[in-house]
């Protein structure tokens, strides 16, 4: 069994910890246009309202990091990035997950970000691996590789496994700390493949024994296509936390999601005296 390792993200004002001895951290999904015909239009449109509510409310509704995400669809990303970001730091200051598969727009963010970043992400390709971990390295970052390389999303647990080794290989041997790298190990629906739960659950477990990293998945995409997504939801973040996911990107709005991750917490013995718990029943009490 590897060491748990700890990664640590930071804004101008605010430093968060990553580690399987402590809570778990949300990454919060929503300033994201994919899929979101409204923000995609107000993006267009220069219009950054929606930004700055999804921003607030998500913090609010316990969002440790937020990802980042600016890809509107024939857009200058790199621009939109920089003014999403921007946005999102006048209202909040908690750590940035800078998300695009655009290098350029990576590199933008990174270059006004002030503090530690996350970026998200590299993935086992050539040119995904030549393109971003340099950065990464010279703005002192962390990173999410994914368990995906020139060949798609391979099968089993093993092949992503032998994925992950790869980044963290190239990773660290330009300097990136292994703990600054932060494994995805990736999240088909089971709308398609009901094994794409179990798939997923068996590669973080191998991922950590082998290397200990932190482990992020985007937690919605498992229930794609399917009715009642909240509830599916719910329940598969708790699996993947026990199974050792540190960091999920998800949305904290939907309680059942935000008590079923504290839930998990409360069970591995990372909330003492329920502290947390208890603050967040009483946050949707008054609420
Ligand atoms: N891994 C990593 N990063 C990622 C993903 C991942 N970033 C993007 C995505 N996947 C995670 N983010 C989201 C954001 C939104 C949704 C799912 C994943 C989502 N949105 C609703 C939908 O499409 O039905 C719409 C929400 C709304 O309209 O309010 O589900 O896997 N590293």
């Amino acid at each position: 069994m590897a060491e748990n390792l700890k990664t640590i993200l930071s804004s101008q004002t605010k430093t968060v910890e990553i580690s399987r001895d402590k809570p778990t951290v949300i990454i919060g999904e929503r300033i994201n246009p994919t899929g979101r015909k409204k923000v995609q239009a107000a993006l267009e449109a220069g219009n950054f309202d929606i930004i700055r509510q999804d921003a607030a409310d998500q913090v609010a509704a316990g969002a440790d990091i937020l990802d980042v995400n600016a890809g509107v669809p024939g857009a200058d990303e790199p621009t939109l990035m920089r003014q999403v970001m921007r946005v999102v730091m006048e209202v909040t200051d908690v750590p940035l997950s800078i998300d695009s598969n655009n290098t350029e727009a990576l590199k933008a963010g990174l270059e006004l970000y002030e503090g530690k970043a996350l970026v998200n992400s590299v993935n086992g390709e050539e040119r995904s691996l030549q393109a971003v971990l340099g950065p990464v390295k010279d703005h002192g970052a962390a990173v999410i590789g994914l368990c995906m390389d020139d060949d798609g999303i391979p099968e089993t647990p093993e092949a992503r496994l032998a994925v992950a080794a790869r980044i963290i290989e190239r990773a660290t041997s330009l300097g990136i700390p292994i703990e600054d790298v932060i494994i995805d190990p990736l999240t088909l629906t089971m709308g398609a493949d009901s094994q794409a739960g179990k798939i997923t659950l068996q590669t973080i477990e191998l991922v950590i024994k082998e290397f200990g990293v932190n482990i992020t998945m985007g937690a919605s995409n498992i229930s794609f296509g399917l009715p009642d997504r909240k509830y599916i939801n719910a329940a598969s973040v708790a699996m993947a936390v026990y199974a050792g996911a540190t960091c999920p990107i998800t949305n904290p709005l939907v309680t059942e999601i935000r008590t079923a991750i504290l839930a998990a917490d409360l069970t591995l013995g990372r909330d003492v005296h329920a502290m947390r718990w208890i603050k967040a029943y009483r946050q949707r009490k008054a609420a």
